[in-house]
């Protein structure tokens, strides 16, 4: 990728502590016009596959399209901060949903259980136009990352409380955790809608790559508090608890804490539990 991005561009620590708690980040008309424009041509013509683990210079020269997207700073500070300088390239894909095509995906995570607990990948999705509510944007269930689910077995849920259908405006990116509930939606409006997708790995240890200038500021916790409307009561708390062990991994912290959630749990006396 590019140059490492400037420290300004970067994700402040209360917005990594907000990916750990949502999921996902979202980031609002990013892309200016003469890209978006350029990109329908070139979403529409199809994007190479490039091998699992290529990386992004590799896949992506300078001057390419899909270049020129990860390297516009909000994108590239983003990613930078959550995936460190110079991921490989996963897989991508165009997702094109058709006018009144008539179906939607079910809900899923891109992957089979994973468990990583101190590393993720991430998923970009970049929407070159506008999507309507009617127009299939992609639905995803924020804090639904943490919970290891098989692939596509979410498929049955419908309607989960809070969940979110993407309504954005042209050039609008959203980065997920690898494994955030989602699906695209039908697409019941006039226009086709576009997407790109690129998922990303992490060839760096994921620990502190952000501005973790405020990293003490009571913001963080509130962020890793946050409860979404479809958590039981009880298997909820379970993901604070998911939460604050990836906080640890992030932050190099084992000590990091909200209520003693993971602390209480993890209390052996006499044995080492630096990596619990
Ligand atoms: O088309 C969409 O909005 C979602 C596509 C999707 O679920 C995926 O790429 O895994």
């Amino acid at each position: 990728m590019a140059a490492r991005p400037a420290r300004e561009q970067l994700l402040t620590s209360a917005r990594m502590a907000r990916f750990v708690a949502h999921g996902y980040l979202r980031l609002n008309s990013v892309v200016p016009d003469a890209l978006n424009d350029q990109a329908l041509g070139v979403l529409a013509a199809g994007v190479p596959a490039v091998p699992y683990g290529t990386p992004v210079a590799e896949a992506f020269p300078e001057g390419s399209f899909a270049r020129s997207l990860l390297d516009l700073p909000a994108i590239a500070g983003a990613l930078s901060s959550l995936v460190g300088p110079d991921p490989t390239i996963d897989h991508h894909a165009v997702h094109i949903r058709q006018p009144q095509e008539g179906q939607a995906q079910p809900l899923h995570g891109d992957a089979i259980i994973d468990v990583r607990p101190d590393a993720f990948d991430v998923q970009l999705m970049y929407y070159p136009r506008a999507v309507t509510l009617e127009a299939g944007g992609t639905l995803i269930v924020p804090g639904s990352h943490l919970r290891r689910t098989n692939e596509s077995d979410t498929g049955r849920y419908q309607n989960l409380l809070g969940q979110q259908r993407m309504v954005c405006e042209a050039g609008t990116v959203l980065i997920l955790h690898h494994g955030i509930w989602h699906s695209g939606r039908r697409n019941d409006s006039g226009v086709p809608r576009y997407m790109f997708k690129i998922r990303l790995n992490p060839t760096v240890p994921q620990v502190r790559l952000w501005n973790t200038d405020d990293l003490g500021d009571p913001a963080v916790a509130e962020e890793l508090r946050t409860r979404f409307p479809w958590y039981e009561q009880a298997t909820g708390r379970l993901e604070l608890h998911n939460r604050i062990r990836l906080w640890r991994a992030l932050t190099g912290d084992p000590s990091f804490d909200l209520d003693h959630w993971v602390t209480r749990v993890t209390n052996r006396p006499g044995r080492n539990t630096a990596h619990t």
